[in-house]
């Protein structure tokens, strides 16, 4: 018999995550048995692909970095073409604890798109300043267009239903600032329905930080005018949405 995993991919995009990757693959497979998980690795100039391969992960390497959009369009193309119709991004650093995916998985019951959002603070609350009102507009911005109260837009940790997998092998925005926010705009204007869950997060488990606190608020400053651009290009369209019946069993 199948495993009720087995439809189940975890994409893990990777960049020079050597330190963390290894970890992250094994508390994934433990997590969430019957599962696969594949670890893109970004052109990474550590080891970050063997050490994830001998964890136990599938592992495809670009030839060139394409940033965190890129890598999660490669992801879900690679879904796609095996029949796979449920894919969960976790980061590679050790941030995202793995006994949080199947609450998200079971959130596709209801929904296309389930993101794992960070209790407090999301939403600008802990924040002060320019950081705070990015972090204010952005999540209201994509609330409204979502329909939905969304408080955590840029989080990484998402889980995607079969409609959202399909849509996103075709149009994963690999811009720039594109694997967060403009990805939530394509899918809600396209119609999909889009919930988030609280979960716990944790301090990255190994490697070097990719932002300081300066560069984190231009970042989000940048991610505004991303929403700008992306609520300006034309919709997408996909099928109605089936019944999913086997996400419900966590
Ligand atoms: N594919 C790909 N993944 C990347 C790239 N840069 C970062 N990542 C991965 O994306 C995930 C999130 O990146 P992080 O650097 O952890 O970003 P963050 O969580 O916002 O910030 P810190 O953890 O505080 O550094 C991790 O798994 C990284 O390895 C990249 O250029 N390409
Ligand atoms: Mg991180």
């Amino acid at each position: 018999m199948p495993s009720p995993r087995a439809n189940t991919l975890i994409v893990v995009p990777a960049y020079n995550e050597s330190a963390a990757v290894g970890d992250v693959v094994r508390e994934i497979l433990a997590a969430v048995p019957g599962a696969e998980c594949l670890v893109v690795d970004d052109a990474s100039r550590d080891d970050t692909a063997a050490v994830a391969e001998a964890a136990g992960a599938r592992v495809m390497r670009l030839p060139v970095n394409l940033g965190v959009g890129g890598a999660m369009r490669a992801g879900f193309r690679w879904a796609v073409a095996r029949g796979f119709d449920v894919v969960v991004q976790v980061d590679g650093d050790g941030q995202h604890p793995a006994e949080g995916i199947p609450e998200l998985i079971a959130g596709l019951a209801e929904a296309d798109i389930v993101i794992g959002a960070r209790f407090a603070g999301a939403d600008g609350a802990g924040a002060r300043g320019p950081r705070r009102i990015a972090m204010w507009i952005l999540a209201r911005t994509i609330s409204r267009v979502a329909r939905t109260k969304l408080t955590d837009t840029t989080s990484g940790f998402k889980a995607a239903g079969p409609r959202a997998v399909k849509l996103f092998a075709r149009t994963y925005p690999a811009e720039y600032l594109g694997d967060t926010i403009e990805a939530l705009v394509i899918a809600a204007r396209a119609g999909l329905v889009i919930r988030q869950r609280p979960v716990a997060m944790r301090d990255r488990q190994g490697g070097t930080p990719s932002q300081n606190t300066l560069k984190a608020t231009l970042h989000l400053m940048r991610a505004c005018l991303a929403l700008g651009i992306a609520l300006t290009k034309p919709r997408q369209k996909v099928g109605p949405r089936a019944p999913f019946a086997q996400a419900g069993a966590a």
